[in-house]
C-alpha cells in the first residue's frame, strides 16, 4: 500500500548515488538491482512490503505477494526507472527495563530535571514556545491532562472528511497514525506518551514538569499494540514531520540491524534543518560491536543518547560507545505522564532521548536562527563530564547549553 507520499528529491546518502550511477548503464536486471538482506537482517524483514529507490531520488513503499512476484512483476516493469530495493523492516519501541541498583539512587522524583538544571532555564523565561517537536513512537494519549493543551494543531487541516491541505492525509489536524493510515492518534502501550511528557509536559494539571512546555508535540503513530512498526511507516512520519516544520524529531526505538533506506531519510531531514533525537538501545551492550540503527548512524543532524543515573552512573541496561553515542541524559526512573494509570515511573534510554530532545526545543526557542549543528555542538560541548562511554563522556546540562548558544549565536 503506498502510505503517505515520496520521499523528496536529494535525499539519497553518497553511497545511494553511487549505486545508482553503477545501475545507469541499463543493463542491470531487476533482480541485481534488489539488495537481499544479510543474515542477521533476515528475521527483520517484512515479507510482503518492499522500500523502492527511484534514479530521480525519490522513495516509494510498495506491496507484493512476496519477493519473487515483486522482482520479477513491478520491478522488472519499472527496471529502467528503479535504482534499487530492499525489504520493509520491522522495528520497535526500546520497551521498558528496571535497573534496581540505579533506581534506589532516586530521592526525588523529578531528579533528572534537577540535574540537567532545566529549572535555571526555566526561571528565565525560555520554555521552548514556536518550537514543533515531534515524537515519533506508539501515539500519544492526546487527550492526557497535562498533555491536551500541548499538542500541535495543523492550522491548513479541519475535520470534514477532506485532505484540506492536500498533502495526501484526510483530517490530519493533531498527528497522524502511519500504522493504522487514520488520522485518530491513540497509544496503545503508552510509551509515547511517556516520552511526550518529559519533552513538553504541562506544568499544570498534574506533577510531570516537562523539558520544554512551552514547545508543541506533533504526535506520531507507526507502530501496533505490541510496540513494533514498519521501517516504511517510520520514513512516513519522519517526513511528514518535515512537512509541519518540526525542528526536532525524537526517535526512542530501532533495533534493526540493517537498511540503508531508514538512514537516507534521516539525512535528507539534514537540508532541511531538522534535529533527530535518537536513544542508543537498552541492552547494555557497545553499539560498536553490534550496531543496531537509527541508533548507530553518524548523521551530521542527529543525536544519539544513552541513559544515566542519578549519581551520573551510566545505567547498566544503556547501549553505549565512544564513537556512536554522543551523550547521556537520565533515564533511571523517570516519572512522566503515562496511559494507564496517568503518571508512572519508567527507565529506559526511551527516556533519556526526549530529555535532550526537550533541551533542543528550548535551545531552538532561544535562539530561533540557531541551526542545527550550532545546537547541536550546544549540547554537545557543554555537558557535565562523568564516566560515561560515550563520545563527549559527557551528561546533558541544559543550562549550560543555554549559555554556549548564546556565545555562538546572538
Ligand atoms: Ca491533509
Ligand atoms: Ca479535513
Amino acid at each position: 500500500m503506498f502510505v503517505y507520499r515520496l520521499v523528496q528529491a536529494g535525499l539519497l546518502i553518497p553511497m545511494l548515488a553511487f549505486i545508482v550511477n553503477c545501475s545507469g548503464s541499463g543493463d542491470t536486471t531487476a533482480e541485481e538491482k534488489f539488495q537481499s538482506p544479510s543474515s542477521t537482517c533476515g528475521s527483520f524483514a517484512i515479507k510482503n512490503k518492499f522500500i523502492v529507490h527511484w534514479k530521480n531520488g525519490d522513495m516509494t513503499f510498495e506491496s507484493a505477494v512476496d519477493r519473487e512476484k515483486f522482482v520479477n512483476e513491478f520491478m522488472t516493469e519499472n527496471n529502467e526507472e528503479i535504482a534499487w530495493a530492499e525489504h520493509d523492516y520491522k522495528l520497535k519501541q526500546f520497551n521498558p527495563v528496571t535497573s534496581p541498583i540505579a533506581s534506589s539512587e532516586v530521592t526525588e522524583f523529578d531528579w533528572g530535571q534537577q540535574k540537567i538544571q532545566v529549572e535555571d532555564v526555566w526561571a528565565r523565561g525560555i520554555d521552548g514556545s514556536g518550537v514543533l517537536v515531534a515524537v515519533i513512537d506508539s501515539g500519544v494519549d492526546i487527550d492526557h491532562p497535562q498533555l491536551a493543551n500541548q499538542i500541535y494543531r495543523n492550522p491548513r487541516e479541519f475535520e470534514n472528511g477532506i485532505d484540506d491541505d492536500g498533502n495526501g492525509l484526510i483530517d490530519d489536524i493533531s498527528g497522524y497514525d502511519f500504522e493504522r493510515d487514520r488520522p485518530q492518534v491513540t497509544d496503545g502501550t503508552g510509551h509515547g506518551t511517556h516520552v511526550s511528557g518529559i519533552v513538553g509536559a504541562s506544568h499544570s494539571n498534574g506533577n510531570i514538569k516537562g523539558i520544554a512546555y512551552g514547545a508543541k508535540i506533533l504526535p506520531l503513530d507507526f507502530m501496533n499494540s505490541e510496540g513494533e512498526g514498519s521501517l516504511s511507516d517510520a520514513v512516513s512520519a519522519l517526513n511528514y514531520a518535515a512537512d509541519q516544520g518540526a525542528r526536532v524529531i525524537n526517535a526512542s526505538w530501532g533495533g534493526a540491524p540493517c537498511s540503508e533506506s531508514l538512514g537516507a531519510a534521516i539525512n535528507g531531514l539534514n537540508q532541511k534543518g531538522i534535529l533527530v533525537v535518537v536513544a542508543s538501545g537498552n541492552n547494555g551492550q557497545n553499539l560498536d560491536v553490534r550496531p543496531e540503527f537509527p541508533a548507530a548512524y553518524t548523521y551530521s543532524n542527529q543525536i544519539t543518547v544513552g541513559a544515566s543515573s542519578p549519581n551520573d552512573f551510566t545505567a547498566d541496561f544503556s547501549n553505549y560507545s565512544g564513537a556512536l553515542v554522543d551523550i547521556v541524559a537520565p533515564g533511571v526512573s523517570i516519572y512522566s505522564t503515562y496511559t494507564f494509570p496517568s503518571e508512572r515511573y519508567l527507565d529506559g534510554t526511551s527516556m533519556a532521548a526526549p530529555f535532550v530532545s526537550g533541551a533542543a526545543a528550548l535551545l531552538f526557542s532561544h535562539r530561533p536562527s540557531a541551526t542545527v549543528q550550532q545546537v547541536k555542538e550546544a549540547l554537545l560541548f557543554s555537558v557535565d563530564s562523568g564516566p560515561f562511554p560515550v563520545a563527549t563522556r559527557g551528561r546533558l546540562n541544559i543550562k549550560k547549553a543555554i549559555e554556549y548558544i548564546e556565545t555562538v549565536v546572538q
